[in-house]
């Protein structure tokens, strides 16, 4: 049976996820969460996912939110011997020290992202300085690796580009971080689903930021 995911295309972890699923080819059923319309504020929303968040996943008569450990599900499910999220418990380790990191990184984007994109002011300096010293942390994480935490790709990658795409989107200058950078740039070219999943045209953006201005108003 496909597993029912629950996302919006703008949604970093709601990408992380789908990446996830292609690269594991997993049968699935998309069903999109319009966020500027409510759609996750509906009481059968919430009452699947109380934190009415997305991503959710449906999985045969259960239901898991918070990316991440969808992510770490879904391999465990559907790929334990993979190397996507490897059982050696120190490689595996090694990944969930990134997950942990990346999820540190969902706020402060979110933050820059209202800041910026929605209520079209500066953000604080102390927003991007926050931001840059987690950066700045990955950047020595990955060091002369290929992917985050070795020769392999693993979720804390899909993750990590997932949240990544919004770099370029807030205009965050990762220039001072080469690895960082350098990962970023080869990794996600490596991925035959990549731009289907992560990649917006500017009419599509506009539509999302006009759209979330006008949510954030009514609110
Ligand atoms: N830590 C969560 C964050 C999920 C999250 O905040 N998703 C946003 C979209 S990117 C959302 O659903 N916002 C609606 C809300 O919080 O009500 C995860 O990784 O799944």
């Amino acid at each position: 049976m496909p597993v029912d995911l629950y996302y919006s295309r703008y949604s970093g972890p709601s990408r992380a996820v789908l990446m996830t699923i292609r690269h594991l080819n997993i049968p699935v059923n998309l069903k999109r969460v319009h966020l500027n319309e409510g759609d996750h504020m509906k009481p059968e929303y919430i009452k699947m996912n109380p934190a009415h968040t997305v991503p959710t996943i449906h999985d045969n008569g259960f239901s898991l939110w918070e990316s991440r450990a969808i992510m770490q599900y879904l391999c465990n499910q559907y790929a334990p011997d993979g190397q996507l999220y490897p059982r050696e418990p120190k490689k595996r380790a090694l990944v969930d020290r990134c997950l942990n990191i990346d999820m540190g990184l969902g706020p402060q984007i979110g933050e820059l992202m209202r800041a910026k994109t929605f209520a079209g002011v500066d953000p604080p300096q102390d927003m991007v300085t926050n931001l840059k010293n987690n950066l700045k942390v990955l950047d020595v994480i990955i060091g002369a690796n290929h992917y985050v935490t070795g020769d392999e790709l693993t979720i804390a990658d899909l993750s990590l580009l997932a949240t990544g795409t919004y770099m370029d989107w807030l205009e965050v200058d990762v220039s001072e971080f080469a690895n960082y950078k350098r990962w970023y740039t080869t990794v996600h070219k490596e991925l035959p689903y990549f731009h289907q999943i992560n990649t917006f045209s500017q009419e599509e953006r506009e539509a999302m930021v006009a759209k979330g201005r006008a949510y954030a108003l009514k609110k």
